[in-house]
């Protein structure tokens, strides 16, 4: 990344976004020393995540959402994730198609990336990402991930705020306990309100929400929306914003990102180390000490050691 790149990039520049996140996605090493000048233009936007099951409604909710957004005047990043597609640079055909109304507006900037298999890899590529379009003066990313996993998680766990959302057929509470969702979510939106089983879905979550003492001040909020005629989103934006600015006045706001910032660092060392660790000697070295069942016999304590010996971080 050069120079020039960055100043198009600062003044989105939608082309050299896009190239340079190509070039993220295809593992290309952005320069640490322009990383940080890029990160240093990115603190002011808000990174908003959306989670939930497959055909939640997550992508026409966000289309709306959109909308609304730049009525408040406030431009748009997108980040959808999809763990499951090996496809990247936009290829989710149907979340082109529905978003594809904001094709040519210079204050919208939509991405799909796909995980081509490695999802701890995606979720940093995702944050990566992220931040190249709050540097281009996006005022608000939006990341959005099917919630199903560790590695989606991950990418949730990068936001300011998680908005999880939920349809009737999510299933009952035991699931919802179970996919971790409560712990994970600074707000619900309950879509496809026009379906059968919402209301008590609605009324089920906020009893549990109640009833359920989570080591936060305050308890999440649930909204109820049917996204594609575009009824309840306004006020779920708006909602959302509003604890948004309440939190940043309690200092919570803050907390989490420093919270956020010290967990990317932790990641970021984890990776590197492991990748200098697994360099082509050491693989031969556990080759060769495991080529027989006899030899798997030793301890792997033994040999994890004697890997571990040999391994000076320079
Ligand atoms: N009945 C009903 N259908 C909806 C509503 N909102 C969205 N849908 C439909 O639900 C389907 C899935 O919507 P998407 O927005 O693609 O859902 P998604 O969560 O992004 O899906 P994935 O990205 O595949 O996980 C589409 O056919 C939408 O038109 C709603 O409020 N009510
Ligand atoms: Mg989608």
């Amino acid at each position: 990344m050069s120079h020039r790149v960055l100043d198009q990039i600062r003044s989105n520049n939608h082309r050299a976004i896009s190239r340079l996140i190509t070039a993220i996605e295809s593992g290309q090493d952005v320069l640490e020393d322009e990383f940080a000048e890029l990160f240093a233009h990115s603190h002011h936007a808000l990174r908003i995540g959306f989670t939930g099951p497959p055909g939640a409604g997550k992508s026409t909710l966000i289309n709306q959402c959109i909308a609304h957004l730049l009525q408040k005047d406030l431009s748009v990043g997108v980040v959808a994730v999809d763990p499951t597609s090996p496809f990247t640079g936009g290829a989710l055909l149907g979340d082109r198609v529905r978003m594809n109304r904001f094709f040519g507006d210079d204050r919208v900037f939509i991405r799909s990336m796909g995980s081509q298999g490695d999802l701890g890899g995606l979720a940093k590529k995702a944050q990566d990402v992220g931040d190249v379009l709050a540097a281009s003066g996006k005022d608000i990313i939006l990341f959005e991930t099917v919630g199903v996993g560790q590695g989606e998680h991950d990418i949730i766990k990068a936001v300011d705020f998680t908005v999880v959302v939920l349809v009737p057929e999510s299933g009952d509470e035991i699931q919802l306990m179970k996919a971790g969702l409560i712990e994970l979510a600074d707000a619900f939106i309950i879509n496809k309100a026009d379906r059968e089983g919402a209301g008590r879905l609605t009324q089920l979550l906020k009893n549990l929400l109640q009833n359920y003492s989570p080591k936060r001040a305050d308890i999440p909020a649930v909204y109820s929306t049917i996204a594609f005629r575009n009824e309840g989103v306004k006020e779920a934006v708006d909602g959302i914003l509003n604890s948004i600015r309440l939190e940043k006045e309690k200092g919570i706001f803050d907390d989490r990102r420093i919270k956020r910032y010290r967990q990317r660092v932790a990641t970021l060392i984890h990776d590197r180390l492991l990748n200098t660790f697994w360099n082509e000697s050491r693989e031969t070295q556990l080759l060769q000490a495991t080529q027989s069942i006899e030899s798997v016999k030793r301890s792997p304590y033994k040999i994890a050691q004697e890997l571990l010996d040999s391994f000076r971080y320079e």
